[in-house]
């Protein structure tokens, strides 16, 4: 059964705030692995990713390729099911498309001190793309973060995916062929992770690392921060709905289902007004996960992290909402946007009776790839800005040195910095040399 929260209770807010801090994340701690597998691959390059993958994935890459070429990837797409083809091409054209409008524009302008000033954005040259095996091997993630990092401008995207026995995900190949990666090698792990941050004899470095994975590549990824830039650590994925009486139980039961079928750790979490509508899921939900092929992940995530919070009114949901900061926030109610306005945390925002989360998962546009574990207070979900960096663009003329430079030179005297003062301030003085002579 799953737990039920009253917020006119009294022991309210202490139950809640227990709900809100509780630790899902595993706490494994496999940082002291990952770093001796980093520190392998940096010393032994490719012989310590065979070694790896042989000890793990149980795939001998040189019988295999250490790469799977793009006219692979584009057999397996040209197989696929017709259906399954199109509904791919239309989930990477709308995501490509909604995308396309995260592309920043560059700044260029003269202040009043007559100092030119700018902004420069690029594209990172080289991305690598995790794609976990196992559970979570997702070809709607595969086009998540290629797609952007294409739209960026990135021009050499990497797509690491492990690839256990030997034997390669099909969907996933097709959708990097759909995303436009030329380059797939068939590692995972921390050594993936590892080869690509600092790469090996056959495998070139990357700039940026994107993409989930389990611990090892989490931990991986935070180890190799700062060498090359990472998108985020996440953590088990969540959602709240907050729904009114009006709408259908089954479909509610069905929206938080869709989250707690993805992990154990997984949460799904029903705000309403309504008790009688609260009953009413509570129950759809069982009958559903009765049938539900994921009915042995979905409802240990429904019973171990799963709740259903009566609120007297919706507005009352508000501050709870804020306070969990969730990565999908399903808002069913007549007036959505009334609401939303009011919400200051969320990944990502869904709409209305008609728009369920798993919308969001494939089709509608938007990036999948969103802050977990309340960092939806200061994170944002993947975009293009990922893959792109900003070169700042300062240029004075005469005029402007003079207005500007004599505030430097107090500055850099202040800090003690003699050099400083002197590269501004001789200048200033050659300026008025040459001024003089004019
Ligand atoms: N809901 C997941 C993404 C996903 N769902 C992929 C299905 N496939 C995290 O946002
Ligand atoms: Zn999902």
């Amino acid at each position: 059964m799953v737990r039920r929260f009253f917020a006119d209770a009294p022991d309210f807010k202490l139950d809640f705030d227990a709900l809100v801090e509780a630790r899902r994340e595993a706490d494994e701690d496999v940082s002291v692995v990952v770093r001796e597998v980093i520190a392998a691959v940096r010393r032994d390059g490719d012989d310590a990713l065979r070694a790896y993958t042989w000890k793990w994935d149980r795939h001998d890459l040189d019988q295999t390729g250490w790469t799977i070429g793009r006219d692979v990837c584009e057999r397996v797409f040209r197989d696929l099911d017709p259906d399954l083809r199109m509904a791919l091409e239309l989930a990477a054209r709308r995501i490509a498309t909604y995308h396309e409008r995260q592309l920043p524009t560059d700044s260029d302008y003269v202040d009043g001190a007559g100092v030119r000033l700018g902004a420069r954005w690029r594209a990172v040259e080289s991305a690598g793309i995790y794609v976990p095996g196992g559970r979570a091997t997702y070809p709607s993630s595969v086009l998540m973060n290629a797609i952007p990092a294409a739209v960026a401008g990135v021009s050499r995207v990497v797509m690491a995916t492990p690839m256990p026995d030997g034997i390669a995900n099909p969907l996933v190949l097709a959708a990097a062929y759909l995303a436009g990666i030329d380059e797939v090698r068939p590692i995972g792990g921390a050594q993936a992770v590892a080869a690509l941050a600092y790469g090996t004899g056959s495998i070139p470095r990357v700039d940026v690392i994107t993409g989930p994975g389990n611990a090892w590549v989490a931990e991986a990824k935070r180890q190799v921060y700062g060498v090359v830039g990472i998108d985020m650590v996440a953590g088990p994925s969540e959602i709240v709905v907050l729904a009114d009486g009006a709408n259908d139980a089954d479909c509610i039961a069905a929206d938080l289902l869709s989250q707690a079928e993805h992990d154990p750790t997984s949460q799904s979490i029903l705000i309403t007004n309504d008790r009688a509508f609260a009953d009413h899921v509570a129950a759809a939900v069982e009958v559903q996960l009765g049938t539900l092929a994921t009915s042995a992940v979905a409802r240990s995530s429904w019973e171990a992290h799963g709740a259903i919070i009566v609120v007297p009114a919706l507005d009352d949901a508000i501050p709870l909402i804020d306070a969990l900061a969730p990565e999908h926030l399903q808002i069913a109610t007549p007036r959505p946007r009334h609401l939303f306005d009011r919400v200051a945390h969320a990944g990502s925002v869904f709409l209305g009776q008609h728009t369920p989360e798993a919308i969001g998962d494939y089709i509608a546009g938007p990036n999948h790839v969103l802050p977990t574990g309340r960092r939806a207070r200061f994170a944002s979900g993947l975009s293009v800005l990922d893959f792109m960096k900003r070169t700042s663009v300062i240029e004075l003329d005469e005029r402007a040195l003079r207005e500007l430079g004599r505030a430097a030179v107090t500055l850099a005297e202040a800090e003690g910095l003699p050099a400083h003062a002197a590269s501004v301030g001789r200048r200033l003085e050659w300026n008025s040399r040459s001024y003089n002579r004019s």
